[in-house]
């Protein structure tokens, strides 16, 4: 059974999330951020960056939020969270699950940090266009890739909910409250906020 690697409160949440959506059991490894669980000796080997969260499945290890959306949704395929190979769809969801690593998580730095960069070099160009983009993107719906729901929408949804939501750094738009109440609304979801917000482990 794979572990899961996660602390209440944190970008576990994704993974928790996509975890849930499998249907699959897992096992959830509680490594709490507020008492430094993660910088054990023992889970450093899990994942050497001493973040959550951390997916260990059999003798395979990996973390970053992206990666194991990309990775369960291979190994489940039958939970349809990844367009198979040749699919047209693999484009943009592969174009999304490095949006939210590559673009949203920097742009969300920027705007808390209020660093100033050259947009042209700054790989994520700027914030007000990343965020303009995704609008863009999901003007049509019901999810990223159209009709099908997919491990993207985990990993952008997520993002754009600690940005919306919990944070407040982003204004909402109509086209991102329309998003992230069709995301809330998944039972998926709902569980994962469970052990998120600290109620479950
Ligand atoms: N790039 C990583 C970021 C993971 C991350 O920063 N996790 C934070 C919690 S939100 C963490 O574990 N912080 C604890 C620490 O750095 O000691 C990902 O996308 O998964």
């Amino acid at each position: 059974m794979m572990k899961l690697y996660w602390s209440p409160r944190s970008r576990s949440f994704s993974s928790l999330w996509l975890m849930e959506e499998t249907g699959q059991p897992y096992e959830r490894v509680l490594t709490d951020i507020s008492t430094g669980a993660q910088k054990t000796l023992e889970f450093l080997t899990v994942n050497p960056m001493g973040k959550v969260p951390a997916l260990q499945d059999g003798e395979a290890t990996l973390a970053e939020a992206s990666a194991i959306c990309a990775y369960v949704a291979e190994r489940y395929p039958e939970a349809k969270l990844a367009p198979p190979l040749g699919d047209s769809h693999r484009a943009k969801y592969l174009y999304w699950l490095f949006f939210a690593p590559g673009c949203i998580e920097p742009a969300m730095v920027q705007i808390a940090t209020k660093i100033e960069m050259n947009p042209v070099a700054a790989g994520w160009g700027d914030a007000q266009r990343v965020f303009d983009v995704l609008e863009a993107a999901l003007e049509e719906g019901p999810w990223l890739l159209g009709e099908q729901f997919s491990a993207a929408d985990i990993a952008i949804a997520s993002g754009l909910n600690f940005a919306v939501r919990l944070f407040k750094m982003v204004p909402s738009r109509p086209a991102f409250d329309r998003y992230l109440d069709r995301c809330q609304a998944r039972p998926a979801f709902q569980r994962a906020q469970e052990f998120a917000s600290g109620e479950k482990t």
